[in-house]
């Protein structure tokens, strides 16, 4: 399945992508060099039967494909995306980390920037990739199918590899760490929507290949496999688009050099393990340098230690293999024979590599390096959490984990829902009623608080369930919940993790957006004395920022894209359990910064033929909330 990826020196792409891709050269006034193209692409979703983990199962993908195809962009170009859905699901694919700057209803949130696109429906995502350069991901956005929904969104420099600020590869490889799922994953978000989280994948994955540990009738199912020169650079692009694990990754006898995450470069960080947390991307180069022969590349799932729940261990291997070239070559059978080198494994329950990992990324100084705030405008201090409702709209119930509570995820405690009448996107509830700042076309906003409305000791290991602690703390209640920002607003949010119910990370991702990640730490933020920590030099920028196990991380960014922009963990289960908020932008005072209309074709919610009737299921004047409590 990976022959095209083993092609030297050639961009790699899948062979369907690069068969579907149409690249439709426009040449810009007054720039005779650059030239901007419009790249398109056909997305069918279909669903397909594939044979992992010794049995078929039936996976919804794209073009048949898993991960489905790499999208290869010039900074500048317009991406023209055909999604046409041949699977029985209402399907959205997200942009992830793109910047969709005044494209929000491209973003592709199902309810919040669109309708989804539902069975035998097509849609067009057209929109620019502008200002940014590196990795990025394509994955859908609804329920779980992000687990089988994805591919790699590579953009280049305009001018070509030889402007690359490091080292320029000789080959470059997307590479995608994944979840294999036996489990039917509709079942697996009805589960995760009644608040029951204890499913397990069923392995983890490497370009879709779950690598050796699994045994079929006798025959060891391959890896991914990657085939490499002694003494060639190799541009690794990793991306995690697990729904539930960040990894490390590592390379026997190997090194790797970080020098992009989030499509922006970083100062060149050598490691020999990677962590990266869902909704993440590294851009890492390797060098062939060790003796010829194989190596183990191995992803181990972290997990937070007791006394959190354990899940089992999840690992998967891939393999490194050299050419044996010529010069190798002294007359033996070459190095096939020999056992491959394996990795010192990483240790699951290691928390401390990864925090580690991300505090030494830096960013590069680089013409397209953004400004950091010097100061912000709107401070907030989010702690992030677990906690319960009671079920059936009671105003009071047995917790810690009765079956008359159900478990959701909080942000200063409170969990998002959309509201339960939702019929249009409320991006285009907003775009008609953008006067009302106080509702989204006649639904209440509840405000996001600045700070949580109750402060205890939130990295107190004992507020891990079940004692009394945490029942006295977990309850917590759903609203549609978000924050609404003055065009150019400067925000700093510090995400504060509790050890309420759990103490694992959580990888925050803001939509439309870069932020600039100014320090993290352990235990509880202080700003008498953690402002003076504050990278305001070359701290990294990111759209998903690693809130650390038992600790903090401090972020800024330009509220300047109009629009309705989604933010939320990047653990499903999280996300789907209401970790999530909306950050409203407005428009800003020039032409060239206000969000234009909803496109002709984007789907509707009924059965009509466009959006146009969309703007009437919100009245003009709402009347109070139509959220259920
Ligand atoms: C998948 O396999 C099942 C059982 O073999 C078969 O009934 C079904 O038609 C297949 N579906 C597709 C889309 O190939
Ligand atoms: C998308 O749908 C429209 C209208 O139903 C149709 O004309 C068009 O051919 C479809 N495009 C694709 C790629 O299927
Ligand atoms: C695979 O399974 C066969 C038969 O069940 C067993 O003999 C063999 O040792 C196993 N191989 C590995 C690598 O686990
Ligand atoms: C050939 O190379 C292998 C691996 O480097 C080495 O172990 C072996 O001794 C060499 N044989 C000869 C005849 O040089
Ligand atoms: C960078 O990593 C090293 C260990 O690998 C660690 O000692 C150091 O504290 C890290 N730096 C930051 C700022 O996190
Ligand atoms: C809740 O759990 C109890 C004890 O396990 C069980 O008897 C009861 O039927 C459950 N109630 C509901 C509503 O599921
Ligand atoms: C919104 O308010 C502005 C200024 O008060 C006004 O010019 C504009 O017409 C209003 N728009 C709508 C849709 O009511
Ligand atoms: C908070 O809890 C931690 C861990 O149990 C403990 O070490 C710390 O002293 C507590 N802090 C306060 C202010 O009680
Ligand atoms: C969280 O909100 C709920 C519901 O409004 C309230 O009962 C609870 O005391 C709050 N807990 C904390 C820790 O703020
Ligand atoms: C798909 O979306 C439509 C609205 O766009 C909705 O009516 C329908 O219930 C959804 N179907 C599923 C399976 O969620
Ligand atoms: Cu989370």
């Amino acid at each position: 399945m990976l022959g095209t990826m083993k092609s030297r020196g050639v961009p790699v792409v899948p062979a369907v992508a690069a068969a579907a891709a149409i690249i439709l050269f426009v040449f810009t006034a007054g720039q005779p060099a650059a030239t901007a193209a419009i790249v398109e692409h056909t997305f069918i979703v279909s669903q397909v039967n594939m044979t992992r983990s010794c049995k078929e199962t039936l996976v919804t993908v794209v073009n048949g494909q898993l991960p489905g195809p790499a999208i290869e962009v010039t900074e500048g170009d317009s991406l023209s995306v055909h999604v046409v859905n041949k699977s029985p699901y209402n399907i959205t694919i997200h942009w992830h980390g793109v910047k969709q700057r005044l494209s929000c209803w491209a973003d592709g949130v199902p309810m919040i920037t669109q309708c989804p696109l539902r069975p035998n429906h097509n849609f067009t995502y057209r929109f620019d990739v502008a200002g940014q350069e590196g990795t990025l991901w394509w994955h859908a956005h609804v329920g779980c199918f992000r687990a089988t929904l994805h591919g790699a969104l590579i953009i280049r420099p305009r001018h070509g590899a030889s402007s690359y600020p490091f080292p320029k590869p000789h080959v470059e490889i997307p590479m995608i760490i994944g979840e294999w799922w036996d489990m039917d994953l509709v079942q697996l978000e009805r589960n995760m929507v009644d608040g029951d989280f204890r499913d397990n994948p069923t392995a983890m994955t490497i370009n879709g290949q779950l690598g050796d540990p699994f045994n079929c009738s006798g025959i060891v199912k391959d890896g991914f496999v990657l085939d490499v020169e002694a003494g060639m650079t190799y541009l690794l692009r990793l991306i995690n688009a697990a729904l539930f694990t960040e990894f490390y990754l590592k390379i026997a006898g190997h090194k790797f050099t970080v020098v992009a995450s989030d499509a922006n470069y970083v100062n060149p960080y050598t490691t020999d393990t990677i962590a990266i947390a869902p909704g993440e991307t590294m851009d890492v180069l390797v060098v062939a340098n060790a003796p010829p022969g194989k190596y183990y590349m191995v992803a181990v799932a972290l997990q937070t230690p007791k006394p959190d729940q354990q899940l089992p261990f999840f690992m998967t291997s891939g393999m490194v293999q050299y050419r044996s070239g010529h010069s190798h070559n002294n007359g033996t059978t070459g190095h096939h024979n020999v056992a491959p080198v394996v990795p010192e494994l990483p240790d699951q329950h290691d928390t401390i590599t990864t925090y580690y990992f991300h505090g030494n990324l830096t960013s590069l100084r680089h013409p397209r390096r953004p400004q950091v705030p010097v100061h912000a405008d709107e401070y907030f201090f989010i702690t992030l959490s677990d906690g319960s409702i009671c079920r059936h709209g009671r105003q009071s119930c047995k917790r810690s984990g009765s079956n008359e509570s159900m478990l959701v995820a909080a942000m200063n405690n409170v969990s998002f829902q959309l509201p339960a009448t939702v019929a249009a996107p409320l991006l285009e509830a907003h775009y008609y009623h953008r006067n009302n700042t106080a509702s989204i076309g006649g639904v209440d906003l509840y405000m996001l608080p600045n700070s949580p409305p109750r402060v205890f000791n939130f990295t107190d290991l004992s507020l891990v369930p079940s004692g009394p602690k945490e029942a006295q703390l977990e309850a917590t209640k759903k609203r549609m919940v978000g924050r609404r920002f003055r065009h150019g607003t400067a925000v700093e949010v510090v995400f504060q993790n509790t050890a309420l119910m759990q103490t694992g990370s959580h990888p925050m991702h803001l939509h439309g957006h870069d932020v600039f990640v100014l320090a993290q730490d352990h235990g509880i933020y202080d700003p008498a004395k953690d402002v003076a920590k504050y990278n305001l030099v070359d701290p990294p920028v990111k759209n998903t920022v690693v809130v650390p196990r038992l600790g903090w991380v401090a972020l800024r960014f330009v509220a300047d894209n109009p629009g309705l922009w989604y933010v939320h963990c990047h653990f499903d289960f999280h996300m789907i359990m209401g970790m999530d908020a909306v950050f409203i932008v407005d428009d800003g005072p020039t032409v060239a910064s206000i969000l234009p209309p909803p496109p002709d074709d984007l789907p509707n919610c009924n059965h009509g033929d466009n959006h146009a009737s969309n703007e009437l299921l919100y009245p003009h004047e709402g009347k109070g909330s139509v959220l259920q409590s």
